[in-house]
């Protein structure tokens, strides 16, 4: 096996023979050789129909050609210039357009950065240190968000390298409960910057808000000078064209953004009302900077990709995600399973437990043994689901009826392999 064999090879010259860790799965990870449409193909001669699509940005699918054309064209120009392009504007304004808090945008190089900065922007405007984040949500990789976190961090303590001075001011709460949220705000409140959340946890599987709680914290952060964060990296661009603001119809302070909005291609954002924005440097005196900020390729794919993303599009993509759950709770159902099919719009995933998942706490009590045999049941049938119980499945135009039919079929033989003894 020529996967097996490379990252063997890997394994020596990169930490774990991946560049992030939830890539990394047992026996051996599958070895990319190109992407098209809704399949991945492997250097083994495998093909997958994909609904992990890089964990979420390609909501067209593999090499939409469009997108790859409108790159290629640039491409030709240049890839980088450390100056501004006319791009770079016209994206802006799509976000403007889009995203119903966004008045104004910071494009930097990954969510990781977006939630980073957003936080410092929150804390100069608040003058405040604290910052609450849910159990279970996951906002990139730096430390004052590494705590309790979910996607590749999930179940692990607090990484090594992290001072305990960056996560003290780390406010750890479940996601879900308006009790635990009122308690905390009632004794700190006067400390707390913001509040950062996915409006629907995708790094635990995939959890959504409940009915009425994006309305509650809304309240409850304009009421004290809390910043409210919506960290939209994966629903941005995804549940509708405004995201979840748009879709849950609640309109934070700031939203971080990233993933679909690049296109493909590396890219993350911040934005925001005006008023908080304009504290951005140069024009404010928080700090903020990245030399392939708003780099020409990531822009232009963007760009592009946002051009076919419109209402039609999402009515599709929110049937296909329907199709997808309603065929797994069918399944369930007739094989007298109990387990918990969860998602909304384009995004699902089936988690191994009884249990209903609202929270972090609950969707650990998922069988992640389970999940391993529905998921290698899934792979060896061609069908490339994210390695991990705690991650989130999408997706794409690309994927046709035929296409979830398909992996529907698959699906039913890895639930009844995971119950096998
Ligand atoms: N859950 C992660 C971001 N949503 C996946 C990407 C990664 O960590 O590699």
């Amino acid at each position: 096996m020529k996967s097996e064999e490379l990252f063997n090879d890997a394994k020596n010259y990169l930490p774990g023979g991946v560049d992030s860790p939830v890539r990394a799965f047992k026996p051996y990870p599958f070895f990319a050789l190109k992407g098209e449409r809704s399949r991945l193909f492997d250097v083994d001669g495998n093909t997958y129909i994909d609904y992990c699509l890089a964990y979420g940005p390609l909501v067209l699918g593999h090499a939409y050609p469009p997108v790859m054309n409108a790159v290629k064209e640039q491409l030709l120009k240049g890839s980088a210039y450390g100056v501004p392009t006319e791009n770079e504007i016209k994206l802006a304004k799509e976000v403007v357009r889009r995203m119903p808090c966004a008045e104004m945008v910071r494009f930097v190089n990954s969510g990781t950065e977006a939630t980073m900065s957003a936080i410092r922007l929150a804390r100069a405007v608040t003058g405040k240190k604290k910052i609450v984040k849910f159990e279970g949500t996951y906002h990139g990789a730096h430390d004052y968000v590494l705590v309790k976190s979910g996607s590749g961090a999930m179940g692990l303590p607090d990484s090594p390298g992290i001072p305990e001075e960056t996560t003290k001011n780390t406010v750890l709460i479940p996601f879900n409960d308006e009790e635990a949220i009122t308690a905390l705000v009632e004794r700190q409140g006067d400390d707390l910057a913001a509040i950062i959340l996915e409006p629907v946890m995708g790094n635990v599987g995939c959890i959504p808000p409940k009915k009425g709680f994006l309305e509650f914290l809304r309240e409850i952060t304009l009421e004290n000078n809390i910043i409210l964060i919506f960290d939209e990296v994966i629903t941005g661009f995804r549940i509708a064209e405004g995201g979840a603001q748009e879709y849950f119809g609640v309109t934070p302070d700031l939203v971080t953004m990233g993933k679909i909005l690049g296109g493909g291609f590396p890219m993350g954002a911040f934005a925001g009302k005006k008023e908080f924005m304009e504290r951005v440097a140069p024009a404010g005196d928080v700090y903020q900077a990245g030399t392939f900020n708003g780099n020409p390729i990531s822009i232009t794919a963007g760009l592009e990709t946002l051009k076919h993303l419109d209402n039609e599009f999402y009515q599709e993509l929110d049937i296909k995600g329907l199709k997808m759950r309603r065929g797994i709770e069918d399944i369930l159902e007739d094989a007298s399973l109990d387990y918990q099919v969860a998602g909304l719009a384009s995004m699902f995933q089936l988690y191994f437990t009884n249990e209903p998942v609202w929270n972090y706490a609950q969707a650990k009590t998922a069988n992640t043994d389970k999940f391993h045999k529905y998921f290698h049941t899934l792979l060896h049938g061609g069908v490339f689901i994210p390695p991990s119980q705690f991650e989130c499945c999408f997706i794409s135009k690309a994927h046709s009826s035929e296409d979830i039919q398909i992996s529907l079929e698959i699906m039913e033989k890895g639930i009844k392999t995971a119950e096998k003894k």
